[in-house]
């Protein structure tokens, strides 16, 4: 009996720790670190570095030291009779080092007869918040702001992860900025999140709003050139660095969208930018200007950055830097670099990324990024930039991000900041093996799905260089055909896919809007002509007929659903795939990532489905008998809407 009694207990205690193993929420992201059963021997400045190998390192002795000759956040690690030193000019690079070290044990990977040596390649590796005072976040598909009511649990595992992957730069508020983040009472609020931050090297920045001296301070004016204008500005810096002595600066959106900026006041961006540079420089501040701007007038969006933009090459202080997005209209699955990037030559630059998939499935869809920005690094070399931004895709929900797979966007956005050459796969290799415990060949299959997954996206949405057919302001979901009478033409999806009885695509060549003017030459000639354009950006370029022969010998219009059905699969290949793993991940984070997995498969198909027989009633092409024909009409798919916002994550897709 009482064996019996203690087999029961015996039973049931691993029946319980199994059940617990089996629960993983995704709150500890990526650093799902055990503590080392025994204190380990940690010696030499103390500080963050310290503490987290005290916490977590469960090999020999490390001493950390503190050494003159690295560069900023550089570090050394070495083994050296039986100890491991990591040596670093400053505290954040003894940390970083602390990091790569627990890393590599998290990794499985030996940690004897190291010697490494790393820099991050940009001194500025920064995450941008769209949080809003009220705590909705624009373009956040992860509940609300972390920021509102900042719990310090959670502002210490979202400054560890930061530190673990290099990012020291956060900018708490979005750049729709309203004018109260520069109130007395918000800056308060800020200085405690500063002051949370600090320890692990993260600096915060704000937002500004440029018509803060009107908005905020009953100026009647906010006229870069004015006296008192520019005194507001001096007041309120001051007020700011008493509270965050460390303060990094401004992030601006001016001019664009609504937003105020200099030009309302009948100066350049160069001026507004240099007057909050030069009231930030005593305090060794900066102003990151964002080159995100385009005029409803414009018969090309895509030139305006540029247009607005060069003739100021050379004319900003030396402590401003112009944020550049990746592509020239704005974070689509896929569009050519910016070609700002290369015609600036006198002028500070960065890259703002998206991390958060405004328009790649939101947080619903498992798509990879870092082949993005990595496409986008094998046109712009990482040394012409000055350091890199990342729209966050970060929020109140328990897993911090919405889908489980979107942490992995997060994590890659700080590698590559730390080191652009780091390959997609290695990334996602560091990632999957430390979020998931994965193997073999289950980890193999997973790899290859997020590998696979941007060009799914770019696929079952928009291939062939296609762009911005998203349905009107939420941009969840096909909608081609979106053109409501009132809304600027540049904000509806006909503006960009011009389709017509003769093809599809934005002429964009010498002939047309002349945009492949504003590239170098080579690429200029390479893009102008529809025989040498790559055709992953050809209706990018070209208008290109229905019939135009493709390189696979099909006609465009059948390549086009040859496509779009590729992408379909893919998506399927992807659910099946994790199916798969089953057995092999806890239930929770397995259940939760199947949903979003069937989400994203029908989500596809309403893709593939709506963009062909819309696209259809244009080119009066078949669709070919070896692609999948929908099982919808257009009539129906037109009337399917999803109602939500800018702030949220649909909780389901199409249903229909
Ligand atoms: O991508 C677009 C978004 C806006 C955003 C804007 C920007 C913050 O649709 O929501 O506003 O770009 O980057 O300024």
């Amino acid at each position: 009996m009482k064996r019996i009694l203690i087999s029961a207990l015996v039973l049931l205690l691993a029946g319980w720790s199994m059940a617990a193993a089996d629960n993983e929420d995704g709150s500890r992201l990526w650093l799902r670190l055990d503590n080392a059963n025994a204190t380990a021997t940690i010696t030499g400045v103390k500080g963050t570095a310290m503490t987290e190998l005290q916490t977590y390192w469960q090999g020999g002795p490390v001493v950390l030291k503190r050494q003159k000759g690295m560069g900023q956040d550089g570090y050394t690690i070495k083994s050296q009779g039986g100890k491991t030193l990591i040596t670093a000019a400053n505290d954040a690079g003894l940390l970083y080092g602390a990091y790569h070290l627990l890393r590599l044990q998290q990794t499985g990977q030996s940690c004897e007869g190291l010697d490494i040596k790393e820099q991050p390649a940009y001194d500025l590796r920064i995450l941008n918040h769209w949080d809003n005072p009220n705590g909705t976040v624009e373009r956040g598909f992860a509940g609300k702001s972390i920021f509102l009511n900042p719990d310090p649990v959670r502002m210490k595992t979202y400054a560890r992860a930061n530190a673990s992957i290099g990012i020291n730069g956060t900018v708490l508020n979005n750049v729709n900025a309203s004018p109260q983040a520069l109130s007395t009472e918000s800056l308060q609020k800020a200085k405690g999140i500063a002051d949370q931050l600090r320890p692990y090297g993260i600096r915060v920045y704000l937002s500004i709003n440029f018509a803060s001296p009107i908005k905020l301070g009953g100026l009647k004016t906010a006229d870069p050139l004015n006296a008192e204008v520019i005194s507001w500005w001096k007041d309120k810096v001051n007020e700011i660095y008493r509270l965050i002595p460390d303060f990094g600066g401004f992030l601006v959106k001016a001019n664009s969208e609504g937003e105020p900026g200099p030009q309302d006041f009948g100066r350049t961006h160069a001026d507004g930018a240099n007057m909050l540079a030069e009231v930030l420089r005593p305090h060794k501040g900066i102003v990151m200007w964002r080159a995100f701007v385009y005029a409803p007038q414009s018969n090309d969006r895509a030139n305006q950055a540029y247009l607005e933009f060069m003739p100021l090459d050379g004319q900003f202080a030396d402590n401003v830097i112009i944020q550049i997005k990746n592509g020239p209209i704005d974070f689509q699955p896929r569009e050519p670099y910016s070609p700002l990037f290369t015609a600036m030559q006198k002028t500070p630059m960065m890259v703002e990324f998206q991390i958060t998939q405004e328009y790649l499935g939101a947080a619903n869809h498992l798509v990879y990024l870092a082949p993005m920005w990595k496409e986008f690094f094998s046109f712009v070399k990482p040394a012409s930039l000055k350091a890199m931004a990342g729209v966050a895709n970060i929020g109140d929900d328990i897993n911090w991000c919405g889908h489980h797979f979107a942490q992995a966007n997060w994590y890659a956005f700080g590698r590559l900041a730390w080191n652009p050459q780091l390959s997609s796969k290695e990334i996602a290799e560091e990632w999957l093996t430390q979020t998931f415990s994965l193997q073999g060949n289950n980890k193999s299959e997973m790899l290859s799905v997020m590998l696979d997954s941007r060009e799914a996206c770019v696929s079952y949405m928009m291939p062939l260089g296609i762009h911005h057919i998203f349905a009107g302001t939420h941009h969840y979901g096909p909608e081609p055909w979106y053109a409501p009478k009132g809304v600027r033409a540049d904000w509806t999806p006909p503006y960009y896919h011009k389709a017509d009885a003769v093809g599809l695509g934005f002429d964009r060549t010498t002939t047309g809007s002349g945009n492949v003017k504003q590239y170098p030459e080579t690429l200029c000639q390479l893009y102008n002509d529809i025989n040498s354009c790559p055709e992953n950006l050809l209706t990018w370029f070209h208008h290109v007929p229905w019939d135009y022969r493709m390189k696979s010998g099909r006609t465009f219009w059948d390549e086009l659903c040859h496509k779009y059905d590729e992408g379909v699969h893919a998506t399927r290949r992807f659910l099946a795939v994790w199916d798969a793993m089953q057995p092999y991940v806890d239930s929770q984070r397995f259940n939760e990532v199947q949903h979003k997995l069937r989400i994203q498969a029908r989500d596809a198909e309403w893709w593939r489905d709506a963009c062909l027989l819309y696209f259809q009633t244009f080119s009066h092409r078949p669709i070919p008998q070896d692609v999948e024909h929908p099982v919808h009409n257009l009539d129906e798919m037109m009337q399917f809407k999803i109602r939500i916002g800018m702030y949220e994550n649909p909780e389901s897709g199409y249903t229909k």
